[in-house]
Formats: structure tokens, sequence, C-alpha cells
């Protein structure tokens, strides 16, 4: 079955992404996400550098939110709340995820499983991203995961997944920041969902730097890491009440701006 009939099947598809001052990336990343994905949902962290007009020039329907509270993983979190696909795919802005990649992380999900996971370790996948700090990092954490949580994975600080929606729900993170993969990676495996990781190359970030820091990001990791562990298998993160409530508040400015008589184009900034 051809993507296109399998993706008939399916209702819709939503892509999630963070910004934070990516414009000079933008067009190769929105110019390159394939017609077939119905929504684009971004969340901004409040860039300077004309990032969300560079993103209406390439996909105008693109929803755009500024991001509350601050972090990748929070903007993550609420760009999954704001989504309305039946099936959500997460990448960065930044050139390092080739949207080329994203029909080879939905058939998986097509085909039944709940995550698809993209994995730089994989054979046929790769990096040109990775500082040798950053691979060694990876390496400990992926094997610390592996042992703790009884999972196989190659992979683990790495951010370009699909999601069936109902998977997503059942792994709500508490994570706000770059540590946020690690824990739906533990999340899903605790969660019993149907995993499937899937070669990717992650490209060199086109222009800019890396927000990340190794050493402060590499300590919440570890720190989810063990947390999780500590925890009872059973328990469910609670979704965040902030989190909830801006998103209810941005859909309802939202929908109010569609039914008023005067209504301008769609924006969600
Ligand atoms: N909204 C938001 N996006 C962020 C934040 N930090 C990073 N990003 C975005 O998350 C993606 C990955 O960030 P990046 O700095 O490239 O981290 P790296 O890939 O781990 O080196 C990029 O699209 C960034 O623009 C943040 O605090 N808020
Ligand atoms: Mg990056």
């Amino acid at each position: 079955m051809s993507l296109m009939d399998k993706k008939k099947q399916m209702k819709k598809i939503s892509v999630v992404i963070p910004t934070m001052n990516e414009s000079k990336n933008i067009k190769e990343v929105f110019s390159n996400i394939p017609d077939f994905v119905d929504e684009i949902v971004v969340v901004d962290g409040n860039s300077t550098d004309g990032t969300r007009e560079e993103i209406k020039k390439y996909r105008s329907d693109t929803k755009i939110i500024t991001e509350q509270p601050s972090g990748k993983g929070a903007a993550m979190k609420t760009g999954f709340e704001m989504a309305t696909g039946d099936l959500i795919i997460m990448m960065d802005a930044d050139g390092s995820h080739d949207p080329g990649e994203i029909p080879l992380l939905l058939d998986p999900i097509l085909d039944g499983f709940d995550v698809a996971k993209g994995s730089r370790l994989l054979p046929g996948g790769g990096s040109a991203d990775f500082t040798p700090f950053r691979r060694l990092g990876n390496k400990i954490f992926v094997s610390m995961v592996n042992t703790l949580y009884s999972t196989n994975y190659t992979d683990l600080c790495y951010g370009y997944r699909a999601f069936k929606k109902e998977a997503l729900d059942r792994i709500y993170c508490s994570s706000n920041g770059f540590e946020i993969e690690t824990e739906q990676s533990i999340l899903m495996k605790k969660a019993g969902l149907k995993i499937k990781e899937v070669p990717s190359f992650e490209a060199k970030r086109k222009n800019g730097n890396s927000n990340l820091n190794s050493i402060r990001d590499g300590f919440k990791i570890l720190n989810v890491i063990l947390k999780e562990y500590l925890k009872p298998s059973d328990t469910i993160n609670k979704k965040d009440k902030h989190i909830i409530s801006y998103t209810n508040k941005v859909n309802t400015e939202s929908r109010q701006r569609i039914s008023a008589p005067d209504h301008r184009p769609l924006d969600f900034k």
C-alpha cells in the first residue's frame, strides 16, 4: 500500500516545531515539508530575528504561538496540546531534520506502531551535528536507559519522532527543557507503547548556534533517568495546568477571531 493510500486511513497529520531565532533556517525547513502534512504548529520562544514572518512566507497557514513557559520541552508540550492531528510529528527548525524523512517516520505508525523514533545510530542513519562530547554523553545515557528500563534503543537524545495522538496523550512529560526526548523514551516504554526506531540523518544546524548546554542539560537528562527509575512504574504525570489553560485561551481567542464579523486571517501570534 502506498503512503498516500495509507494516509487516507488517517484523518489528519500535524507537525510540531519549536523555534527560537531560526529565521535563517526557516526556508530550508518549511519549503520542504511535504504537502500531505495537514497542519503545522510552531511554538516560538520569543524570537527577535523575524522567524515568525519568515515562516508565514513559506507556509502561511502555520499556527504560530508563543511559548509559555520557556524551554524546548515546554514548547513541545504546548505544541502537542494545540495540534489537532491524529498523528503528530515533532521536528527541529534548525535544518538538522530533513522534512524528506517524514514519510519514513509515518510508515511504521501507519503500519500499527504507536511511536516511530528517529535514530542517528542505526545503519542508514548518522549525524553531522554530534560533537565528540555529545556523542559520548548520548552513548552513556542510552546504555543507562537500556539497562534500567530494559529497552534496546540505539539513540536517546534525538527529537525527530512521530506519534499517534492517543499515544502522546499517554506519555505526558514533566520536562520543560532538552531532557524531554529522554523522558518521552522512558515513559513510552513504561506505557507499553509499540515503538519502532527508524534510521535518521541529523544534518549540521544550518545557521546559528545550538541552545543546548551539554553540562547543564546533561545533568537534567541524568536527573530524569534516575527520577523515573525511582518512581512507581504506573505513575502517570498530570498535564501541566498552566499549559492547558494557556492553549485553551489561545484556541478560544482564535475561534472568536474567526467568527468576528470583520475577521482577519487566522494568526495565532
Ligand atoms: N520554543 C523554543 N524552542 C527552542 C528552545 N530551545 C531550542 N529550541 C528549538 O529547538 C530546536 C532544537 O534546538 P537546538 O538549539 O538546535 O538544540 P540541539 O539540536 O540539541 O543542538 C530548534 O528548532 C530550536 O530553535 C526554547 O527554549 N524554546
Ligand atoms: Mg539542533
